[in-house]
């Protein structure tokens, strides 16, 4: 495990515009991985869903990025405490993916799971309405390896642990099935404004 500790350098002041106990980073975007940054291309990089719907698909690079380009502007949160304000990634809706596979009426529940074999789960009402994404960019610049470039998966109303980094595909499932954080103690849906932090917040 090499997760990096982060912000520890400034006052942390309360902020009413934030979720509780949350500060703000301001211009800090601190690192968190359990993995090594992998070396990912976006030659190497694909995005699957398959599980419980109708058409199972797998988009490689130049597929995922010629579906319509959609932009998230607002805050992330993560729940050892630091926010950010005002971000801007761009990507594609997950609605657009999850439309042309179709969700099976049976489809309650998604795994995410990443290249390097990082999951989390997440309730299918969390991915669809325009509040999900894949996104490559970051302020208008390709994403970082080490936030998750080439591609990661955006969940900005929910805690930032839900935001899969190398995004590497959903499986929908007719049940709610822990990821790797929600194993480890920390809460099955994660939304910030109810403190959901740990399992049994
Ligand atoms: N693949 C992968 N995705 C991940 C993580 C991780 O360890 N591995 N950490 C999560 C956590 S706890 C947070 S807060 C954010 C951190 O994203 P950042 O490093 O870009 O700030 O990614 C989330 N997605
Ligand atoms: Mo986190």
């Amino acid at each position: 495990m090499n997760v990096t500790r982060g912000f520890t350098g400034r006052p942390r002041v309360a902020d009413p515009g934030l979720p509780p106990g949350q500060y703000d980073a301001r211009d800090e975007w601190p690192v968190l991985s359990a993995e090594v940054t992998p070396d990912l291309r976006p030659a190497d990089w694909s995005f699957r869903i398959g599980g419980l719907v109708e058409r199972p698909r797998t988009w490689d690079w130049e597929a995922a990025r010629a579906l319509p380009a959609s932009a998230y502007e607002g805050d992330i949160h993560c729940v050892t405490g630091w926010s950010k304000f005002g971000v801007r990634f761009g990507g594609v809706s997950l609605d657009a993916f999850l439309d042309v596979v179709r969700p099976r009426a049976s489809a309650t529940h998604a795994v995410a799971y990443s290249h390097t074999g990082y999951t989390t789960n997440l309730p299918l009402a969390d991915l669809t309405g325009g509040r999900a994404w894949i996104v490559w960019e970051y302020d208008g610049e390709p994403l970082a390896p080490e936030h998750g470039g080439p591609a990661r998966l955006l969940v900005p109303h929910l805690y930032f642990w839900k935001s899969a980094k190398w995004i590497a595909g959903l499986t929908l499932l007719d049940h709610d099935e822990p990821g790797f954080w929600e194993g480890n103690g920390y809460h099955e849906r994660g939304n910030p404004w109810e403190e959901q932090r740990y399992s049994g917040d």
